[in-house]
């Protein structure tokens, strides 16, 4: 932790992980962490909100010394918070709130759907059971980072991940849960309001006077896109990790 925190202004910079601060599922480049734990946090309070689960933000940035240096880690949308070091019991499951009956049934159609579709390539992990989310990839999460690239193509003219989620919701109508695409190989379901707003309830407490957010998938459909336009929130949208670098500078100057 930092020497004078209390020294610092009382505004919290919040980033989206992929896309934002780092390639998809790729690490955080030296230039741009050490941007961000030591000149911006020299000013401001930094903190990460994530769709993926901890051991993913976790590699991506490089390690638990690195992540400490963050001042909020909210994992899975807040769900799984990292703080002050150490990573705090979860508050709310998707199992608890879903209940194991429908969770079967959800899981078994999602299987039963993707045993019918023939894609370029397929691996495994298919279904990847998290706290606050279920993570469903047709390609399968155990691909390689070429055939991740070559499935985001393939998606973005044969539209997979959407047909999928139109078959979900006709499947399961009122179900009360929300689908949403984050990255490039999957989409992560989990119930509605379980999205990056979440971790804004567990920052009402801090007293922040603004709580600047960036990230790259803020338009309508985009992960990002609720925290973004949430009034509690100042949004910035970015397109690329040196465009949030960019302006980050402007913020300081
Ligand atoms: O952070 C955005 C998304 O990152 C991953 O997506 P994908 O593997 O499809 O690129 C996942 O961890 C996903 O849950 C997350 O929302």
């Amino acid at each position: 932790m930092m020497s004078n925190p209390d020294s610092r202004k009382k505004i919290l910079c919040l980033f989206d992980v992929d896309g934002t601060l780092t390639k998809p599922r790729n690490a955080i480049e030296p230039h741009i962490k050490d941007f961000l734990v030591s000149k911006l946090r020299s000013k401001y309070y930094i903190g990460l909100v994530g769709g993926s689960d901890f051991s993913k933000i976790s590699e991506q940035m490089c390690g638990l010394e690195v992540l400490s240096k963050f001042d909020y880690v909210f994992s899975e949308n807040g769900l799984v918070e990292f703080r002050n070091g150490a990573l705090q019991p979860p508050v709310q499951s998707i199992q608890s709130y879903m209940g194991e009956e429908k969770l079967q049934k959800f899981i078994n159609f999602c299987l039963a759907y993707l045993s019918k579709i023939t894609l370029p390539v397929k691996r495994g992990n298919f279904v990847e059971f998290r706290t606050g989310m279920i993570n469903i990839s047709p390609v399968g999460r155990s691909c390689t980072q070429a055939e991740r690239d070559e499935f985001d193509k393939y998606d973005k003219q044969h539209l997979i991940r959407k047909k999928m989620i139109e078959a979900i919701e006709k499947e399961f109508p009122g179900i009360g849960l929300t689908y949403s695409i984050g990255g490039q190989i999957s989409f992560d379901v989990f119930p509605h309001g379980w999205d990056k707003r979440y971790c804004l309830k567990l920052l009402e407490q801090e007293g922040f006077e603004a709580i600047h957010f960036y990230g790259d998938k803020t338009d309508p459909g985009g992960n990002d896109h609720e925290i973004f336009t949430d009034e509690r929130t100042v949004g910035h949208k970015v397109t690329s990790p040196s465009d949030t670098i960019s302006q980050l500078e402007q913020l300081l100057s």
